[in-house]
């Protein structure tokens, strides 16, 4: 009874701290307002039973309390046997059966589905949760919640649900010292200094939130895996791992490296032909599934980017899969062989070479000869989780083997969390997609799931890489991202839109402006960040050898790592056309190749991607090529922009701690999407030669660039790339303090200022702005942004609004380097208020 009343109260004062900080994401179970409350006291029965008895039941009982207590204020309560009044009863259908043995079902149900069901005896009425295993009575209440929450009527119910795929999980790339590789959401939840942490309570809630997603597994270190996660001294931290995502039905997989029967066992060789090798992995399978028997399996990368694979010893990837499949396979582990394999010393000199042939060609020939507790885990398009990417051939190619669609939920490429961009209408677009494997009829979903040719395993992987931030992804926003893959693990048939209106209301409450502006930003987001970062699929041009964030068009160009657009002088694009490019076209069947084999049916999103065009080239819409990156560019910034003002429209509606970080975030975007639109114009005016038709590109009659103001101690720096700062130049401190000035010379009135500056992470310098001798604004470059350098990373804008300016009033900038960090600017922006 202690305990019992210390968890009630520890909710409650956890609800109290924690209420908006975006830890509680979507589970808020706030309480509900109006006469839905009403609706729901009168529904709600006074008891619940959990029949069956386990930790995951315990845990599906607890979140029924926990969230009939939260939304309507009531406190269930629990009893063990099924009571004379009417009382929610929660169980597996067995049990179920043997206490309501009127209820009848033709239709057994899937591992891991549910039902949700009124049974009526008499005046008593009953609201069944009953699955085909614990797991899925857990998922059942929490749909039961959802619909609470959601103001669903529950008092007539009859509801069956099944997921999808058998695998909806998630992998994290932690490290074991506690950092994430591309992970914006903090340090890891599950690993510090080379160790499990001590409290592992956040991986207790993150299981929760899978959980309620329907999310049945989890890796949790790093598919560039350290050899040491098999040592007999991490077994203990897997364990107790284990242990805290176990209650919520999630499986924990391990990252392995291939290398390990060399580096950490003590071979000479890691071969997966050789006896030795392969009683190695078995008698480590062996030793782990002693401390854990439920392991759901290990992930696999080899032979790509660095990592050893099967190629050192001449062996296929069929080799490397199975001699550790054979060893899991005795315990029920899966696999997961990573189909991102691919040469990234490729001769970009030859125009023949292409990246995006790799996971086909390296896996195509081995089709069938996988085990099947082998499951290749293929990245959704075929570079690298790029802005937008076509279906990869591989997912129509594989026909004997068991296939998994690997999504990127953190946005690696996709800004990074600092950038709102709501990855599932891109999922979307690739999950509906029809590979024409069969015929018609094949999208990709299907194939994944193994629905068309009866695979026995497959499904969904997301990257997550949460982290311990109270927002989990470094964003409140990019949370839908996590919610989103979950729900399109469990059901790809769910609307982009349903999916922003459902999260956004379990996560922001109902105020019908607060639901219509935030799924407004969401469902545009993807489109707002294509276009200007890369339309016309060009991929993300950002900085490919470096931090993956900040603009630099020809990152890509000219090195071996094959994310190649070919931009020259009289044209753009990869020519992937089997009849004079690289033929990658011709992976995909023939009723799809010929779709992107063809200028007049290729579809203009995906244009650059498959062909060499001119920049003269006509689009659908009857811009040419090079006029639509120009009108993009502008597009997607303006629209940043707007997303600013359709947020503060929500001051007073959302609550505070989340308006201002949403509002701080939305604002650093828009600055961020001026310096990508500028930055990428430019470029492709330089290259092309082709001006703007409406004259934007390279027109700034709002800008005074800081290398043309007086300079006391500034001195001007060309910056690298050029395009990413004005001009190709910005002015940086080299002493204790320098001060840049000018004078304004527009018309009276009130104005917004912009100033361009760069923060760079090794510092934090100081900034003041004066007016006519008046302070008007200090701030400190204080934000974590990737990078040491001055460029189209470090480029950030402080907007000061309501400034009245008349002509001959002096704008003063001081600034105060800090450790290395110089106090730069690129320029200002006077423009009228909050434009
Ligand atoms: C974990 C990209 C990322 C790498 C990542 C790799 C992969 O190249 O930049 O950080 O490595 O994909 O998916 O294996």
């Amino acid at each position: 009874m202690l305990s019992k009343l210390f968890v009630l109260f520890g909710f409650i004062a956890a609800d109290c701290v924690q209420a908006e900080t975006g830890r509680q994401a979507w589970l808020r179970y706030a309480e509900l307002k109006g006469p839905s409350l009403q609706q729901y006291r009168e529904a709600i029965p006074a008891a619940v039973i959990a029949l069956n008895k386990s930790a995951i039941a315990e845990n599906a009982q607890q979140e029924l309390v926990r969230g009939v207590r939260g939304m309507i204020g009531r406190t269930l309560r629990e009893e063990s046997g099924i009571p004379k009044e009417g009382a929610i009863v929660l169980g597996t259908e067995v049990a179920i059966r043997a206490a309501f043995p009127e209820w009848q079902t033709d239709e057994a149900l899937k591992p891991d589905g549910y039902c949700l069901k009124t049974i009526r005896r008499g005046q008593l009425r009953y609201t069944i949760v009953a699955a085909q295993n614990d797991r899925g009575v857990l998922y059942g209440v929490f749909h039961l919640l959802d619909k609470i929450a959601l103001g669903e009527a529950i008092d007539s119910l009859d509801e069956r649900q099944s997921p999808y795929a058998p695998v909806r999980w998630v992998n994290q790339w932690d490290n074991l010292d506690g950092s994430i590789e591309r992970g914006y959401g903090g340090r890891s939840i599950f690993w510090d200094d080379g160790h499990a942490r001590a409290d592992l309570n956040r991986v207790s809630e993150y299981g929760r939130l899978l959980a309620s997603l329907g999310i049945n597994g989890c890796a949790i270190n790093n598919v560039n895996a350290d050899p040491r996660i098999l040592l007999p001294a991490l077994v203990p931290d897997i364990a107790r791992i284990a242990d805290a995502l176990r209650p919520w039905g999630v499986r924990v997989a391990i990252s392995v490296d291939f290398g390990s029967p060399k580096t950490i066992g003590g071979l000479d060789t890691f071969d997966p032909l050789d006896a030795r090798v392969t009683e190695w992995w078995k008698s480590k399978a062996d030793e782990i599934y002693r401390a854990i028997p439920d392991l759901g399996g290990f992930v696999l990368k080899a032979d790509s980017e660095g990592r050893v694979g099967p190629s050192a010893y001449g062996r296929t990837h069929a080799d490397a899969a199975n001699v550790v499949a054979r060893a899991l396979a005795l315990h029920g582990g899966l696999i997961f062989y990573r189909g991102f394999v691919y040469d990234h010393h490729m001769d970009w000199r030859n125009f023949k070479n292409d990246r995006a042939r790799a996971a086909y060609d390296n896996f195509r020939p081995l089709d069938g000869k996988f085990d099947t507790n082998v499951i290749v885990q293929i990245k959704n398009g075929p570079i690298d989780f790029q802005v937008r990417e076509p279906a990869s051939p591989l997912f129509g190619a594989l026909e004997r083997t068991n296939e998994a669609i690997e999504l990127q939920i953190t946005q690696e490429y996709t800004g990074q969390a600092r950038h709102t961009v709501f990855l599932v209408p891109m999922w979307k677009a690739t999950l509906d997609f029809d590979m024409h494997a069969r015929g018609d009829g094949t999208p990709v979903k299907s194939l994944v799931a193994g629905t068309i040719s009866e695979r026995p395993a497959g499904g969904f992987v997301g990257v997550a890489n949460v982290g311990l931030d109270d927002s989990w992804l470094g964003n409140q926003l990019s949370q839908a991202n996590l919610y989103g893959f979950g729900r399109l693990a469990w059901n790809p048939n769910l609307s982009a839109q349903r999916i922003a209106e459902d999260w956004t209301r379990l996560t922001f409450g109902d105020d019908p402006d607060v639901l219509k502006t935030i799924a407004g930003i969401q469902l545009s987001s993807w489109r707002t960040y294509e276009n200007y970062t890369g339309p016309l699929g060009l991929q993300t041009l950002t900085d490919i050898t470096g931090n993956h964030y900040g603009v630099n068009v020809e990152a890509s160009e000219r090195n071996g790592w094959g994310q190649w657009h070919r931009a020259d002088a009289n044209g753009v694009g990869m020519d992937r056309t089997v009849a004079t490019g690289t033929g990658y076209i011709g992976q995909y069947r023939p009723a799809v190749a010929s779709m992107f084999e063809s200028l007049a049916t290729c579809p203009d999103d995906l244009l650059l991607f498959m062909h060499h065009v001119p920049y003269t080239h006509v689009l659908r819409d009857g811009k040419t090529v090079i006029q639509y990156i120009y009108d993009s560019h502008y597009e997607g910034a303006a629209a940043v922009r707007q997303y600013v003002r359709d947020w503060e429209a929500l001051q007073g509606r959302v609550d505070e701690q989340r308006y201002s970080e949403i509002r701080a975030q939305l604002e650093y975007q828009a600055g961020q999407a001026q310096v990508w639109r500028d930055a990428v114009t430019n470029w492709f005016w330089k290259t092309s030669g082709i001006p703007d038709a409406q004259n934007r590109v390279g027109h700034y009659p709002d800008r005074v660039e800081a290398e043309s103001m007086q300079l006391q101690g500034y001195e001007i720096v060309s910056i690298v790339p050029w395009e990413s700062a004005s001009g190709g130049k910005a002015i940086q401190c080299e002493q204790s303090q320098c001060v840049a000035s000018f004078r304004y010379d527009g018309a009276t009135g009130w104005r917004t200022i912009r100033v361009q500056y760069f923060d760079q992470n090794n510092g934090v310098a100081h900034y003041s702005l004066s007016v006519a001798g008046e302070l008007v604004d200090a701030w400190a470059a204080n934000d974590g942004l990737p990078t040491q350098k001055l460029d189209g990373s470090s480029s950030t804008q402080r907007v000061i609004a309501g400034i009245a300016l008349r002509p001959g009033d002096e704008i003063r900038i001081e600034g105060v380097p800090d450790q290395g960090e110089q106090a730069a600017l690129d320029y200002v922006e006077i423009g009228t208020d909050r434009e």
